[in-house]
């Protein structure tokens, strides 16, 4: 097993933290591919919580390599903090890797990221306003600043000024505000330079070898399945690619190299920001879906909107992402209902729909066709195997595996580490 790949199936927030948490131990590096610190991911050791935002999981795991990939969005101010913060808690960050490709998000694309939402109004994303859509942007359109670019001051001034040119047009123009300087800029930016320099490493060759080496490397993606900016529900999206294939352009990783896809899928279904989302509730199930799941932005505070479980997504996941097989997570929360509803086909203008449509209009049309399972109202936390749940709680993860075409190999029965149950 040297390389995996852990993402989420669903809108991100499946509890992909706790898995890569719960893989940690046995792997030597965890990395991260995309996305920046828009991701929450909690951990919870012990008596102890933490919310991690732009580091991999792995890095509270001794012993395992956390890496930065070059398909990540590095806001250099927030890693230090990230890193600072785990430092005071005791947790040794010094193994850290950084690429040296990744691209930084500046002060100007935060900026940019809240005015663009502001001005959309009604239209607006709901993005984390972390500057990631427009540091992407940048990216693309070859006028990003990497993290190399802080080892040469006056490449880096070059840079700057070059991506700030149409940016402060625009900024004009537009959205009615001052220009920003390149020089306070590029200040701000060199102060972080030497504390981000003993992380910054070649992690494409380090990781290619360790794995040619035997070792086991982890690919840990953020948010999930239905945010992927070419698979999820444009444009109400990130701007990467947390799917599969985004860990091989986001690593360097070739595709053979990888030999396990595993997709983390909630027992239910959340989504944070905007955008259609069919089995959404509306109604004291949703709300007590969102009580009861803690359901609330790990990064931004904002709650969850709540649903049941979509298996048409599941499918969805596990075609695009090739995934080996799922981690269903949070089954707990479902305790205590009588009958639990599951989406298993849509119906869009009158007909059943078993796949999910790619036109967007379909799929903001689409309506829930529901099963509805026996529920359970035992207490499942404790449950250590598999045959520990009660019968209908069985039959439920048996269902959604047939449903969602890929092995469940383990189930979450609660938030702490030891609250899984692993199935062989
Ligand atoms: P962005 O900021 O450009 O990535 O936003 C674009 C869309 O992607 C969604 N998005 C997320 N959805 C779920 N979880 C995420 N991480 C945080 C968490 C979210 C939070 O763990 O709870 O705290 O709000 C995440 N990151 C991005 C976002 O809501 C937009 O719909
Ligand atoms: P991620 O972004 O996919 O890492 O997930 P988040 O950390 O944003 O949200 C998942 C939440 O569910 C966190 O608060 C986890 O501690 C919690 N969690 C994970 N697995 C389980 C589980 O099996 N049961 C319960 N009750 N909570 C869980
Ligand atoms: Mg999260």
């Amino acid at each position: 097993m040297p390389a995996l790949v852990l993402l989420g199936a669903q809108w991100g927030d499946e509890g992909k933290g706790k898995a890569t948490d719960l893989l940690g131990g046995s792997v030597d590096y965890v990395v991260r591919y995309q996305g920046g610190n828009n991701a929450g991911h909690t951990v919870v050791v012990g008596d102890q919580k933490y919310a991690l935002h732009l580091l991999p999981s792995g890095i509270l795991s001794p012993g395992c390599t956390p890496v930065i990939g070059n398909g990540v969005v590095v806001d250099p101010a927030v890693l230090l903090s990230e890193l600072s913060g785990l430092n005071e808690r005791g947790v040794d960050t010094s193994k850290l890797l950084i690429s040296g490709n990744a691209h930084l998000i500046t002060p100007y694309n935060v900026t940019l990221d809240k005015v663009t939402e502001r001005f959309l109004g009604k239209r607006k994303i709901g993005t984390t306003g972390r500057g990631i859509g427009p540091t992407y942007a940048d990216k693309i359109n070859r006028v990003g600043i990497r993290v190399q670019d802080l080892y040469d001051e006056s490449i880096l001034a070059q840079k700057v000024e070059a991506a700030l040119e149409n940016k402060n047009q625009l900024l004009a123009k537009v959205f009615n505000r001052r220009a920003i300087e390149a020089e306070g800029i590029v200040e701000e930016m060199l102060q972080y330079a030497e504390q981000i320099k003993p992380y910054v490493a070649d992690t494409t060759l380090i990781l290619n070898n360790a794995i040619d080496e035997g070792k086991v490397v982890l690919f840990e993606g953020g948010q999930g399945t239905l945010l992927d900016v070419d698979h999820g529900t444009y444009p109400f999206v990130t701007s990467s690619n947390p799917t599969a294939g985004g860990a091989c352009t986001g690593a360097g990783v070739g595709p053979t190299k990888i030999s396990r896809v595993i997709g983390i899928l909630k027992a239910y279904t959340t989504r944070v920001g905007a955008g259609p989302f069919p089995t959404e509730l509306f109604d004291d199930d949703g709300e007590a879906l969102r009580r009861i799941g803690g359901e609330r932005g790990v990064t931004t505070g904002r709650d969850r909107r709540c649903g049941w479980f979509d298996a048409v997504i599941a499918r969805y996941a596990t075609r695009v992402n090739g995934l080996t097989d799922f981690f269903l997570t949070k089954l707990d929360v479902l305790t205590g209902w009588e009958q639990i509803p599951v989406c298993v086909a849509y119906e869009i203008d009158g007909k059943r729909v078993d796949e999910l449509p790619y036109s967007q209009t379909d799929f903001h049309h689409a309506k829930p066709v529901y099963e509805y399972l026996p529920g359970w109202s035992e207490d499942i936390t404790k449950a250590k195997t598999f045959s520990d749940l009660p019968k209908n709680a069985q039959g439920y993860v048996k269902a959604l595996e047939e449903m969602s075409g890929a092995p469940i190999s383990a189930i979450g029965v609660g938030p702490g580490r030891t609250e899984t149950i692993e199935i062989n």
